[in-house]
């Protein structure tokens, strides 16, 4: 499978998850630094790979509605790390960034909901815009298992099976919802299944496998944009970390986490390239610094950037999709 996948695609698939990871680890730092006032780290780290994956199919036309565990959407969907942390979507809190409130109607991300579902029905209105603007433009919802019981969302996928909507659905199942587990909160055991009651198609994907995720979200976006409407992806992951940083995890059985941490997508996807020599330890390296480098320098400049008035608020947060 690996062969077939270009070189570029690969490479930039690595250089996603990467940036994603540091971004992470950036954010607990600066949180723990005393000089967020607004974040608790919602961590996404593990979960890398399914919104790496699916943005590899995406172009910069296309919509995506991230989560607040997804924030690595922003620099897969092609943002830079300075638009990320400093003239875009955390521009209004220098670089600290709530963990709601990323968006960027350039670049086609909508924004996460803090009441859970009901940003994919925004997502849905985007697909069906898509449609009755004779475009191909095609969008992708992602949500957690948890905000999947939803009947925002629901009711989304039928309209969007009754309308044949350009859109994916995405439930990034990371077994857990805050403490409880998607095991007592669906009576399924394969979440894709859900799709056939709607009439569309389903798949579940290994989510922490980024080329698995990758072909699987091709052949359903590719499908969307041709007019042959919506399809579901149950990428099957694990919430390595607390629902968000310091909390106290005592539903989790003991040995879980170790277990999935064995399975982490990123030295997984690491000792594949390096196995078919797409990359060298030296161009890991070289990567890492690069990554660093960007973060701290964008970091400083959001920094040297007033604070933004609330007229700026109004003028700058009114999406228009
Ligand atoms: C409608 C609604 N109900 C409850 C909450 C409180 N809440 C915030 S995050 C969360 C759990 C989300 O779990 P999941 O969808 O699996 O995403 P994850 O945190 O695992 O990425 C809950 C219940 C909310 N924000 N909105
Ligand atoms: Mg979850």
């Amino acid at each position: 499978m690996i062969e077939q996948v270009p070189k570029d695609i690969l490479q930039k698939m690595y250089r996603d998850m990467v940036t994603g990871r540091k971004l992470d680890e950036f954010f607990l730092k600066l949180a723990a630094s005393g000089d967020s006032d607004k974040d608790v780290p919602h961590r996404g780290a593990g979960e890398e790979a399914v919104v790496v994956g699916i943005c590899a199919n995406l172009r910069k036309d296309d919509y995506i509605k991230v989560t607040t565990r997804t924030r690595h959407c922003l620099t897969a969907k092609g943002m830079s790390i300075k638009d990320v942390l400093a003239t875009k979507s955390y521009r209004d809190q220098r670089g600290v960034g709530g963990h709601c409130n990323y968006y960027d109607h350039e670049y086609g991300i909508i924004p996460y909901s803090g009441t859970l579902g009901e940003d994919v029905m925004v997502a849905t209105g985007a697909a069906l815009a898509a449609k009755l603007r004779n475009t191909d433009r095609v969008a992708v919802a992602i949500y957690g298992d948890a905000s999947g019981n939803r009947p925002s969302i629901h009711s989304s996928m039928v309209f969007a099976s009754a309308w044949k909507l350009p859109i994916i659905f995405v439930i990034q199942n990371n077994q857990y919802g805050m403490g409880t587990s998607v095991r007592k909160s669906y009576a399924i055991e394969d979440l894709s299944d859900r799709a056939k009651g709607f009439g569309f198609p389903g798949k579940t994907v290994d989510g922490n496998d980024v080329l698995e995720v990758y072909e699987v979200s091709k052949a359903f976006i590719e499908r969307a944009r041709e007019g042959n409407g919506p399809a579901l992806i149950a990428a099957e992951t694990y919430r390595l970390y607390g629902h968000y940083e310091g909390e106290g995890q005592k539903y989790r059985p003991e040995g879980e986490a170790e277990e999935w941490s064995k399975k982490d997508p990123l030295p997984r996807y690491t000792k594949q390239l390096l196995d078919m020599n797409v990359l060298t330890k030296s161009d890991i390296e070289k990567l890492d610094h690069e990554i660093e480098a960007e973060i701290e320098e964008s970091m400083n400049f959001a920094r040297s950037l007033p604070k933004w008035k609330i007229e700026d608020y109004h003028k700058n947060c009114i999406a228009e999709l």
